[in-house]
């Protein structure tokens, strides 16, 4: 480390530090989100070497035969490396830009301070054009994390999250029930983004009904902006698994009896993806790396921007299958792989699912009526259709975020327990996102529910969520809509912190 960053580092550091009393070398054992930002202080000696080495740089990766396509990327390959940490284990991770444009990187589903975290509306510094940062944190909570770029895209496909900047995390838990033979860790990505008018996705996955008040609001909306085109949408020409196109990856090799834990993180821009393993069932033991109150079985899997799921699959159905997403066009251009039993060959075969309601309620526990939250936060979703140079305009209470003046809409005192009751008047589905804490569903599209923690949940068109969460880990967070092109257009705010 130059000397210029050493002081950098440590101008952050000092000031904390000092305010520490004697005893403070206590807290920094504790795990708990309020003291994780004197973990930050922790002496480390000028020459000590990094947990990891990351090198963001633009870069290109063979997604098929004869196809090689440049983007962004995490050490040169994509998805970027698995990093594995140990739960509540301090980690270093040098970070170097080799870019042109300052860059964010975020720990995504971690209980991280602000300084950390990677997002700068919460005033995670950037990562300068050809400069580093490193970062020291305590890896929490255990299981399947991620991490990703956080700029900003608007209109440029070439930034952001459409481009090659993901990687898998997982952070050991310290326990480990482990039935299950071997991990196989699973990056669904599209890429070669355009835009297009109007959306192509699936919608009719999720239980519940609309709710008519909410269709109501936008059919309003919609008859003020009357003779509007639709909204920009972005699609894409690559599908790929573990960045490889149907058929050009090396198939999953399988033995009959094989208990197989896998770990699927949706590292899309903007996507929501499905994925099936004809004549085989997920057995679902986790959703965004937490351990869930009720494994079920479920024959298919939707994943929303951003979400993971960890789901065990036994190998009782001896072929050569296409584990792959139920929408032909997305499977034609490469989203699904090839699981080969051992001494079977020949094509591989895909039957396609009879549609399946994706309910999460099904994970949770159902027979609990949750304690009522010391206070509701209510918010409810809009589009203003085409209203900014022909993108969609979002809206949460009426506001799009202003990345400008990045003024915090929603106040949280430490300790307590907040519910937001989301409300969405779009037919959109949206991925919604806590940053630097988790939340548990309470309410999905009318059904009680609880244990189930997330930090992405899917909202469904002109839907209602509820889900709780304790404000455990002061400094700006950021809730945002996990689409690039719905929170580059107002789908964020800010929570802070205030005095109790
Ligand atoms: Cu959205």
């Amino acid at each position: 480390m130059d000397r210029r960053k050493f002081i950098k580092y440590t101008g952050l550091a000092i000031p904390i530090a000092t305010g520490l009393p004697m005893g403070g070398a206590l807290a920094l054992n504790k795990t708990n989100g309020d003291k994780v930002s004197l973990e930050l202080v922790t002496p480390t000696l000028q020459n000590e070497s990094a947990d990891y080495t990351i090198h963001i740089g633009t870069g290109l990766i063979e997604v098929g035969p004869q196809l090689i396509i440049s983007t962004t990327t995490y050490n040169g390959q994509f998805p970027g490396p698995l990093l594995r940490f140990k739960e509540g284990e301090r980690a270093i991770v040098d970070i170097y830009n080799d870019t042109n444009m300052p860059e964010q990187f975020h720990w995504h589903g971690q209980f991280v301070p602000v300084d950390v975290d990677g997002a700068a509306e919460e005033g995670t510094p950037y990562i300068p054009a050809h400069g580093m940062r490193r970062e020291i944190f305590i890896p929490k909570p255990s299981g399947l994390r991620f991490y990703h770029t956080h700029v900003t895209a608007g209109a440029n496909l070439a930034a952001g999250q459409y481009n090659g900047e993901v990687g898998p995390i997982y952070i050991e838990p310290k326990i480990n029930p482990g039935n299950y033979d071997r991990e196989e860790f699973i990056m669904l990505k599209e890429f070669e983004p355009y835009f297009m008018r109007g959306g192509d996705m699936a919608m009719d996955f999720l239980p519940g009904k609309e709710i008519p008040e909410l269709k109501a609001m936008q059919e309003k909306a919609e008859k003020e902006s009357s003779g509007m085109p639709k909204g920009y949408e972005v699609g894409y020409k690559i599908f790929t698994v573990n960045g490889k196109q149907l058929g050009h990856g090396n198939p999953l090799k399988v033995k009959y009896g094989d208990r197989i834990l896998f770990h699927i993180i949706n590292g899309s821009g903007s996507e929501i993806r499905s994925l099936a393993l004809p004549g085989h069932i997920f057995k679902v033991v986790a959703l965004d790396g937490n351990p869930v109150p009720n494994p079920a079985e479920v024959p298919v899997l939707w994943i929303g921007t951003a979400e993971r799921i960890s789901a065990i699959v036994e190998m009782k159905h001896p072929g050569v299958w296409i584990m792959g997403d139920l929408a032909d066009d997305d499977r034609g251009n490469g989203m699904g792989m090839v699981v080969e039993y051992a001494n079977h060959k020949g094509k591989p075969q895909w039957i396609t699912p009879k549609p399946y309601k994706w309910d999460y309620t099904i994970f949770g526990d159902n027979s609990k009526t949750v304690a009522l939250p010391d206070e509701t936060i209510e918010m409810l979703f809009a589009k203003q259709q085409a209203a900014d140079n022909g993108f969609n305009r979002w809206t949460i209470n009426g506001a799009a975020f202003d990345m400008m003046m990045a003024k915090p809409m929603f106040h949280l005192k430490e300790g307590k327990r907040y519910r937001l009751h989301m409300r969405n008047a779009s037919d959109d589905i949206h991925p919604i996102h806590l940053h630097r804490h988790s939340f548990e569903l309470t309410k999905v599209a009318g059904k009680s529910t609880s244990g189930i923690i997330k930090d992405v949940a899917m909202l469904g068109g002109f839907q209602e969520m509820d889900v709780d969460f304790t404000a455990n880990n002061p400094g700006l967070t950021l809730f945002h809509c996990h689409m690039q092109l719905h929170m580059d257009f107002g789908f964020m705010a800010l929570f802070n912190y205030i005095p109790k």
